[in-house]
């Protein structure tokens, strides 16, 4: 038999058209697109369903200690096996480098932690927090030799905010050594004054996170980074954008001819800064502690307007999962006291495809060909994962999602199976599901189960981009 499997009678859906055709698999890789294959040793009848890449989550933190505060609530099983549930096929995590450490010691402990655990395929980002020469001249410009070649930067956070001229040699580094730098753009100095000036006015209730860090925090820094990377000529991509105001910071970089990439993320389009809202401590607020913090409704639609204009070239989760609990049910009693203490970060790898299918192509604001583009062709290119990763096509790993879109689904923690122990999306109503996601040619998960098992996905090197 020519082929070892064959997903027979769907609609393949690439960024770039949308086909009725058979695909046929041998081994782990796609060998064949077009109608009418010969049968295969094995079949898939995916008929009334979309046959898409499978997701490639380009954001997502797993494992990664915050400093003194609470331990994550996924590593890498739990966390990969969110993201087969959610049709993703490839997360790429960070590698958080702890100030002061190795960064080619930190890469490994990360390696330590999912190498053999994984059930998806994965590819690091480093964290740099740590921007001395022998950083910037040795151990960066051989990890990105060795295939890492992208890498975040903080312009916020004790632990781990770098000062401008500290961006610059980072961003120097990166030009120098072609590797793209991803930044988090708030001001430190400015969160630091509202922080306090919260303090003093007794304004610690969850809600306050958001506002000791308004868009303008964001919008300044957004601009500076932009700024420095013009200076320093280096490639940039602006993770985790949350609304109109650093949006349009992009767009006016981007029609100036500044080469700025930009991502933004399932929460600024389906979670508003009234969420955050508790009366007291014990409300549920502390559930949606992100940072960038969730906006108002008026910027899901500078998103989606960002989104549809071809300001965002990817759209991520920013999955970076805290129990709100404790994992023994109390443990978080520190972070009731003051928004401070809530750790930043929301789970959300499950449902970053089902929502952008929902509220972008279910309603009209994108076509099926754009999701696939901003869930998956795009993190390929940008990150150096195409053409092993990223689209349906002879030559390409068989990571596939197949996708119900008519599908009605109420979202809950049971459907997510991460290691958090609440969802911020529990109730909302979506329309399109993934019912199968194969990960290079073989079956992870099918009708909400996850059937892969540790050790089934592996690292991608990206040596060879
Ligand atoms: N930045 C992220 O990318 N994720 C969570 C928190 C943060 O500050
Ligand atoms: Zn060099
Ligand atoms: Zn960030
Ligand atoms: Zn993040």
């Amino acid at each position: 038999q020519e082929y070892d499997l064959v997903i027979r009678g769907g609609t393949v859906v690439t960024a770039a058209d949308t086909v009725l055709a058979d695909v046929g698999i041998v081994g782990e890789k796609i060998v064949a697109v077009a109608l009418d294959l010969p049968r295969g040793a094995e079949e898939i009848d995916a008929t009334g369903l979309l046959v898409m890449p499978g997701g490639i989550d380009s954001h997502v933190h797993l494992a990664q200690p915050s400093f003194g505060g609470p331990k994550m609530a996924d590593g890498f099983e739990t966390g990969t096996r969110s993201a087969l549930a959610g049709g993703n096929t490839t997360v790429m995590p960070f590698a958080l480098q702890p100030r002061g450490a190795s960064l080619r010691e930190s890469v490994m402990a990360y390696h330590k932690e999912a190498d053999g655990q994984a059930l998806c395929d994965y590819a690091f980002h480093m964290i740099v927090t740590n921007a001395d020469s022998t950083v910037l001249e040795q151990e960066l410009p051989a990890l990105i030799a060795d295939g890492y070649t992208s890498l975040k930067i903080f312009m916020t956070y004790e632990d781990m905010v770098l000062n401008d001229r500290e961006i610059l040699g980072v961003l120097d580094s990166a030009r120098r050594h072609n590797a793209l730098v991803m930044v988090h753009c708030e001001g430190y100095d400015a969160i630091r004054y509202m922080t306090e000036r919260l303090e003093l006015e007794g304004k610690t209730a969850p809600y306050y996170h958001g506002v000791s860090r308004p868009q303008s925090v964001e919008r300044e820094a957004t601009h500076r980074a932009i700024s420095h990377a013009e200076l320093a000529g280096a490639r940039m991509m602006i993770v985790h954008v949350s609304g109109r105001e650093p949006m349009e910071q992009i767009r006016w970089a981007q029609q100036r001819g500044i080469p700025i990439l930009a991502e933004t993320c399932t929460q600024y389009v389906s979670l508003e800064a009234d969420d955050l809202a508790g009366l007291n401590m014990d409300e549920s607020g502390g559930k949606y502690v992100c940072s960038p913090p969730p906006r108002e409704k008026a910027d899901w639609e500078a998103i989606w307007e960002g989104i549809r204009t071809g300001v965002f070239q990817t759209f991520s989760s920013d999955h970076c999962p805290f129990f709100y609990e404790g994992e023994d049910g109390k443990k978080n009693a520190k972070a009731r006291t003051s928004f401070k203490w809530v750790p930043n970060g929301i789970p959300g790898v499950a449902v970053r495809m089902p929502i952008l299918f929902s509220e972008g192509v279910r309603k009209g604001r994108i076509t099926v060909n754009e999701f696939v583009a901003l869930t998956s062709t795009n993190h390929a290119r940008i990150y150096g994962l195409y053409p092993r990763k990223g689209s349906i096509a002879p030559g390409f790993d068989a990571d596939i999602v197949l996708w119900d879109a008519d599908r009605e689904v109420t979202i809950t923690q049971d459907l997510m199976q991460h290691g958090a122990d609440y969802t911020p999306y529990e109730g909302m109503e979506v329309t399109g599901w993934p019912v199968m996601t194969m990960l290079r040619g073989r079956v992870a998960m099918r009708d909400d189960k996850v059937l892969a098992s540790r050790g089934n996905g592996g690292f991608i090197s990206r040596t060879e981009e």
